[in-house]
């Protein structure tokens, strides 16, 4: 087993998912706005260091991304927030993309950037106590796109940093997320998340990455958020398996999907579901930012010294997706 495969299996084991805490600081601010707190240095770190304190991160957090500012900075009980993370048991993981850009050549599609100086950034990352890696490609679905064009970079990027994290000793977690935004079919979510990751995995043999060493964040298949086409969720997980058991290639140790708008409960029974319906010998996890953390967020709001409240909230969500990532969910556990 290589070390890459190790650091995998160590993130998404035995029910293990992972904390998306990479939010950008323009992100980040919308959702703090949203709950009415301001988005200062302090409150983004106490918001963040109180769920990366929590007992959640020893049970079922196997990893958290976070984004440049939060690695860097330093807890206030004076800890790095890395050994933070890494003394309750858990890895810390940084998101290395700086962002989708619009695609030149293309009609208001995206490209993510961030390879140039990458190897040099990633160094400093490793020294700062990450041992995983994050990049983002964003597509969206409507009758031309996605469009070759923007399957073929994305896919591209998405290899050359995938290989250069590798070569720096960390796991790339690749993630080409199809959003949810439009009017389409499941099947045409189908179809097109499809022929997204089959292009990232032609790029990702092409650069020689090491497949059972990374870790694949997709969305999972369904209809678009303004589709008059509604499927149960049983279909949902047996669409997305379906989907993924096709396009992802079996050295791939594990998949982590993203919640990409779903609520929290959605997200939690969706996962519980493909982890019933599993055949694949993929472990399927999460890897989840707004399902994990809108309830705790929303409470926190509300009285920001209120550590242990809001830890219990993220404790619970954490534990319900865990226990969804082993099929062993159901409703009556969330009261
Ligand atoms: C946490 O949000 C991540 C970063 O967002 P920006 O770079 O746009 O600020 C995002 O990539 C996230 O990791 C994934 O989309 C999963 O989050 P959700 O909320 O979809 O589970």
């Amino acid at each position: 087993m290589s070390e890459l495969n190790k650091i995998a299996l160590q993130i998404i084991s035995n029910g293990k998912g992972i904390l998306a805490a990479d939010e950008s600081t323009a992100t980040m601010t919308k959702r703090l706005d949203g709950v009415n707190v301001p988005s200062t240095l302090e409150n983004r770190l106490l918001f963040r260091e109180t769920l990366f304190s929590s007992s959640a991160m020893t049970d079922c957090i196997g990893g958290v991304i976070l984004f440049d500012e939060t690695i860097k900075q330093i807890s206030t009980k004076k800890n790095k927030i890395p050994k933070l993370i890494s003394s309750m048991g858990s890895l810390p993981g940084i998101k290395v993309d700086t962002g989708a850009k619009v695609l030149a050549g293309s009609t208001n599609e995206k490209i993510t950037e961030g390879l140039d100086g990458l190897r040099e950034r990633l160094k400093k990352y490793y020294e700062l106590g990450a041992r995983f890696t994050k990049w983002r490609g964003v597509y969206s679905i409507s009758e031309k796109h996605p469009s070759k064009l923007a399957i073929y970079s994305n896919a591209h990027s998405l290899a050359r940093y995938a290989a250069l994290v590798q070569e720096s000793g960390m796991v790339p977690i690749v993630e080409p997320e199809v959003l949810m935004d439009g009017e389409h079919s499941a099947k045409e979510c189908y179809e097109k998340t499809s022929d997204v990751i089959k292009k990232c995995f032609e790029e990702l043999i092409l650069h020689k990455v090491d497949l059972a060493g990374i870790i694949l964040k997709p969305n999972m298949i369904l209809p678009g958020n303004k589709s008059k086409d509604k499927i149960s969720n049983e279909e949902v997980a047996k669409l997305t398996l379906e989907c993924l058991k096709s396009s992802v290639p079996s050295e791939v140790p594990g998949i982590a999907f993203l919640s990409g708008g779903q609520s929290e409960i959605e997200a939690t029974e969706n996962l519980d579901l493909i982890n019933k319906y599993n055949d694949t010998s993929f472990i399927m996890s999460y890897s989840y930012g707004r399902a994990l953390q809108q309830s705790a967020l929303k409470f926190w709001s509300k009285d920001i010294k209120n550590i242990e409240g809001t830890q219990k909230i993220f404790n619970h969500r954490a534990k319900m997706n865990t226990l969804a990532a082993q099929g062993k969910w159901s409703k009556d556990l969330e009261n």
